[in-house]
């Protein structure tokens, strides 16, 4: 018997804090309303929580803007609803992760106020300052065309001391200078040592591959011929410092017993996931990459794409490649369709019209839950919610990302109808305010998450008349009590389930997704009819006579598949 880490067989639930539960009547969710939901949120199988950003922050970008490490955004509650989350979650066997957000802070630290107050204030160095360039005509540059994840350069002008400083993300988000040793120490101790020692088992490391970046900064490849400012994901991703600075960090983490899964975007190149993830690299445990949930979306611009068009087979390559990591590499991974960047997974892979959307929701279950690898899954994921209905106006999008979009179209296109209408059927399907809209947990106008005559931050989705916790822990049909049963049969078989190995079956069938896993003489097979039309199921030998552990359809049938029906046998 191996002896393995706790995490690989644990099934982590993020929470997003704003919108989890309000029990304050401000309309915001907060700590105590995770900490009152801890019974429910284990009834459902997971074991790890994930909490979001919680510290405190001008919330420009929902905390990912941080303005103190060590304190709590003071609508979410304080340090003592923290301490009180904690015991409570460990008191239930349970464990949490923090969100670890370093490669930038916000503009309103402490520490980016120092060091933008002058060129020798000893912080200066903490951030990333360069000199401005100047064109032929004289006017003024910056130092290079790297565009920004929100829109626009990635250098902002700093009028007092005539620099530019560096914010991958928004301007209110300067990036960090990892070269500087002194601002490493600094940011171990209140970002990370200082929520270790107080009890935390691991975190969701935010953007992590971004740290360290190339010392001359170079130019990305112009993609966009007509824009200013280039995507330049490759160009500022893994830089040549990255490995240092994870197993420095993970030198912290293993004197806890803690685990870390970094997001890892804009990195194709296996061999560098490898050098993060692998058991004998010691940096990572596991990271999130971004093949899933990228699918159909526009490569320049993420949401100039038209309305989600991918083809079954991609998706099939996409986990395909995640999952070999256990095959090929002894590292670890993780299996997700859902976050709090990520518009609903029901509307985005399967079907949410009122006749398939529970039966797509329970095979999106099925599938994701029997992928290998550490199984997360996000608020509301576990009742099958939905994107926000169409009708809904632009004014009811509150993320950075979805409005700086809008708005950028609305300036290139000088108020043409046709493409503004085109960016908004986009963020209709994409955008990352369908995943914050507040937890549905049951019917009325504000569905539980607050009050219903409190206004909330963001506005509560219609659909939890017909799809809310309420409902569905009565029902044995519902998607949650599906979700259970996954999650249990997740256990059950975890040799299977957690640990086997991935192969595909049926590759290029554009309707039925099915596969199968794999560890010494266990075999178990998933078939998932990805599609809202009948389908044949697909051969493979000693299927017809073995056992279906979890199906979502009454009466399965002996060659054919009903739409989105999802099945796992057990074989042996
Ligand atoms: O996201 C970082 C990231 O990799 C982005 O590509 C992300 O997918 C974003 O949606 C791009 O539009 C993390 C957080 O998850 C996100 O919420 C933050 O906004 C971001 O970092 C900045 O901290
Ligand atoms: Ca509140």
């Amino acid at each position: 018997v191996t002896i393995r880490p706790w995490w690989k067989d644990s099934v982590v639930y993020q929470i997003y804090p704003a919108s989890y539960l309000d029990t304050n009547g401000d309309g915001v969710g907060d700590i105590p309303g995770i900490t009152s939901s801890l019974d429910y949120i284990q009834s459902i199988g997971v074991d790890v929580i994930w909490v979001c950003p919680m510290y405190d922050s001008p919330q420009i970008d929902m905390g990912y803007d941080i303005s103190d490490y060590k304190a709590v955004y003071p609508p979410y509650g304080t340090i003592q609803d923290m301490q009180k989350l904690i015991a409570e979650t460990h008191r239930r066997g349970m464990r949490i992760i923090l969100d670890l957000v370093v490669n930038h802070t916000s503009h309103q630290h402490q520490w980016f106020q120092e060091s933008r107050s002058s060129k020798d204030n000893p912080k200066r160095d903490w951030y990333i300052w360069k000199p401005a360039k100047y064109d032929a005509q004289g006017h003024r540059k910056p130092p290079n065309n790297w565009r920004s994840n929100f829109g626009g350069s990635t250098w902002t002008w700093d009028e007092l001391t005539q620099e530019y400083y560096l914010h991958l993300f928004c301007p209110e988000q300067p990036d960090l200078n990892w070269d500087n040793l002194e601002t490493r120490k600094a940011i171990y101790e209140d970002a990370m040592i200082y929520w270790l020692d107080m009890g935390v088992d691991g975190f969701r490391v935010d953007t992590v591959n971004m740290y360290s970046k190339d010392p001359s900064f170079p130019d990305a490849p112009i993609t966009d011929p007509n824009a200013e400012e280039q995507d330049a994901g490759l160009v500022y991703c893994n830089g040549p410092k990255m490995k240092e600075i994870l197993s420095e960090m993970n030198a912290i983490l293993s004197r806890y017993d803690a685990f870390t899964v970094g997001e890892c975007p804009n990195t194709p190149d296996i061999s560098t996931v490898v050098d993060y993830v692998g058991a004998s690299a010691k940096r990572l445990n596991m990271v999130f990459q971004f093949e899933v949930v990228d699918l159909g979306q526009g490569k320049v611009f993420k949401y100039k794409s038209k309305p989600f068009n991918f083809q079954l087979p991609e998706l099939k390559e996409a986990i395909d490649m995640t999952q070999s990591f256990l095959t090929h590499t002894d590292g670890w991974t993780t299996s997700f369709v859902e976050n709090h960047d990520q518009a609903r997974s029901v509307s985005r892979f399967g079907d949410d019209s009122p006749r398939w959307r529970e039966r797509s929701a329970k095979m999106l279950a099925l599938l994701f839950g029997s992928l290998s690898g550490t199984l997360f899954i996000y608020q509301g994921q576990e009742i099958g919610m939905i994107n926000m209905p169409k009708e809904w106006s632009i004014d009811e999008y509150k993320d950075v990302d979805s409005i700086n979009y809008y708005r950028m179209v609305d300036r290139c296109s000088k108020n043409d109808a046709m493409e503004l209408a085109e960016a908004q059927a986009s963020l209709q399907h994409y955008a990352r305010d369908h995943a914050r809209t507040p937890m549905q947990w049951s019917t009325g106008f504000n569905g539980g998450f607050t009050a219903d005559d409190t206004p909330p931050w963001m506005r509560v989705n219609t659909s939890t008349e017909y799809i809310n916790v309420q409902d569905q822990l009565k029902r044995k049909d519902s998607p949650l009590a599906f979700w259970r049963r996954v999650l249990s049969m997740r256990k059950q078989y975890n040799e299977s389930f957690v640990h086997g190995n991935f192969e595909l079956l049926d590759a290029s069938n554009p309707n039925v997704f099915s596969f199968v896993k794999r560890r010494g003489n266990r075999v178990a097979v998933v078939v998932c009819n990805c599609s809202g039309s009948e389908n044949k199921l697909p051969y493979f030998n000693g299927l017809d006579n073995s056992k279906i552990v979890l199906g979502n359809v009454d009466k399965p049938a002996v060659t054919t598949l009903q739409p989105w029906e999802g099945r796992a046998y057990v074989l042996s």
